[in-house]
């Protein structure tokens, strides 16, 4: 089971030390991250899913077919991929002065950073009918905010999903659309950043299907547009793909998929970034509410090959970020997992998750463990039901050198704390592979290396 041990409400931020797994927020819900880098640290600004309330529609709110309701944005900032901290609402659809105050519409939004001012756009339901969402604008002087909303939307921007991208020479472009056909668009940005400038242009040679959610980054001289598409919006979710082009505005070339779809969420959003030398892609899956219109935001590693093209990103639990040995490791939030599954309880917003269905040939390999302790000792919380079985913790591999062996007290059928001597002490970082022997299925909560 997954227990979020410090939650601090720090003024008004909230500090959450969440062990580099995936999901990485858990106080609320959230989607469609952009992650930046800015001042040294990574931000994430991800859309807010809430569920709809009934009471709304006595002020004349109308619930959206498609089951997205979102009402404001947060801003999250995190220096190791492990420990985040929330700054709160940043933008609030009843501050926003061109907005409809029952609207709830407050999809994707995006952010970048110009001379040291901080642009952030995001779609919101007008106020004036005069079209699904508009794009506005809210600009700050720190990454955190306090943001200022522009009185009024960006005319010709009519849509979702806005995407803003500064090329080197500055010249700035919005990419933003959703829909079939040539749905995604992108055109030039004044120079102050509140206006469009010159012809809007639709991106051709994507694949026809639906689309939405543009990100666009620049690495080597390329320009990379990634985006969601789904082959089928009926019988089908969304992947993530990707066009390589030699200018902002195109034309593109479609690549390939970045990642796959998920079975069980309609709805993929991501964005890309290098953090510490490292590139990252952002995106959400519904893996704490399994409900697709409740998304929470997680993420992975992503590599280039040598020639430019992106290597497709297997999503993991385990996501990213060290694993101090002194935290309580969550083995259930793998990296690999053989013959054996994940149970899910889901009780008073506190997400949990445990190993499950493992016995002979199963094993869980948990990457990127830190020691920065001597630990004598493991503990594994686990339960058992067989006449005789134990767990063999490895290093790095099922076969590789063995850490300890713990035995399970085969006449207690209960959730029972087995403590196991260390064969050897490890050292620096490394992955943990739990193996099993069991004659039953055993069910694994969390290992915990100790002194004592
Ligand atoms: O979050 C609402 C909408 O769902 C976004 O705008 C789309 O990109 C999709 O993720």
């Amino acid at each position: 089971m997954k227990k979020y041990g410090l939650m601090l409400l720090l003024f008004f931020s909230i500090s959450m030390q969440l062990l580099a797994q995936n999901p990485i927020i858990t106080n609320i819900y959230t989607a469609d991250p952009t992650a930046r880098v800015y001042n040294g640290k990574l931000y994430i600004y991800p859309s807010h899913d809430v569920p709809w309330n009934p009471e709304w529609e006595k002020l004349g709110a109308v619930k959206e077919g498609h089951g997205h309701v979102m009402t404001d944005y947060h801003a999250f900032s995190t220096t190791d991929l492990v420990n985040y901290t929330d700054h709160g609402v940043i933008v609030a659809q009843k501050d926003v002065p061109w907005g409809s105050k029952v609207g709830y519409g407050m999809w994707a939004p995006c952010i970048t950073e110009k001379e040291g001012k901080y642009y952030y756009y995001f779609p919101n339901t007008p106020a004036d009918k005069s079209g699904f969402r508009q794009i506005g604008l809210a600009t700050a002087t720190q990454p955190e905010g306090p943001f200022t909303i522009e009185p009024n939307y960006i005319e010709g921007l009519k849509g979702i999903d806005p995407n803003p991208f500064i090329d080197d020479d500055g010249q700035a472009y919005m990419y933003w659309g959703g829909g079939k056909g040539n749905s995604l668009k992108v055109v030039k940005l004044t120079a102050d950043m509140k206006a469009i400038e010159g012809e809007t242009m639709a991106i051709e040679n994507l694949p026809q299907e639906y689309k939405e959610g543009p990100f666009v980054f620049k690495r080597n001289g390329l320009y990379y547009l990634t985006f969601p598409h789904n082959k089928d919006t009926k019988n089908s979710t969304e992947e993530i793909g990707y066009a390589i082009g030699k200018h902002p505005l195109g034309p593109f070339e479609f690549k390939g998929t970045i990642m796959d779809r998920f079975e069980d969420c309609w709805t993929n959003h991501h964005s890309i970034v290098e953090y510490k030398k490292q590139w990252y892609m952002f995106y959400h899956h519904n893996d704490i509410s399994k409900v697709g219109n409740l998304r929470s935001v997680a993420v992975d590693s992503l590599f280039f090959e040598a020639d430019g093209s992106i290597r497709k990103v297997i999503p993991t639990l385990r996501g990213v970020g060290l694993t101090s040995a002194s935290d309580t490791i969550q083995i259930d939030r793998y990296s690999h997992i053989h013959n054996a599954e994940i149970g899910f309880v889901h009780q008073a917003g506190v997400p949990e998750w445990k190993i499950t269905k493992a016995k002979k040939d199963s094993w869980v390999q948990y990457n990127s463990v830190h020691f920065d302790i001597k630990p004598k000792f493991v503990k594994l919380k686990l339960k058992h039901t067989g006449q005789k079985g134990w767990i063999e913790i490895r290093e790095n591999s099922k076969n590789g050198p063995l850490i300890a062996k713990a035995l399970v007290d085969t006449t207690n059928d209960k959730w029972q704390t087995v403590k196991a001597k260390l064969d050897h002490k490890p050292k620096g970082t490394l992955n943990l592979v739990c193996v099993f022997e069991s004659d039953a299925e055993m069910e694994l909560d969390w290992v915990l290396f100790s002194k004592k």
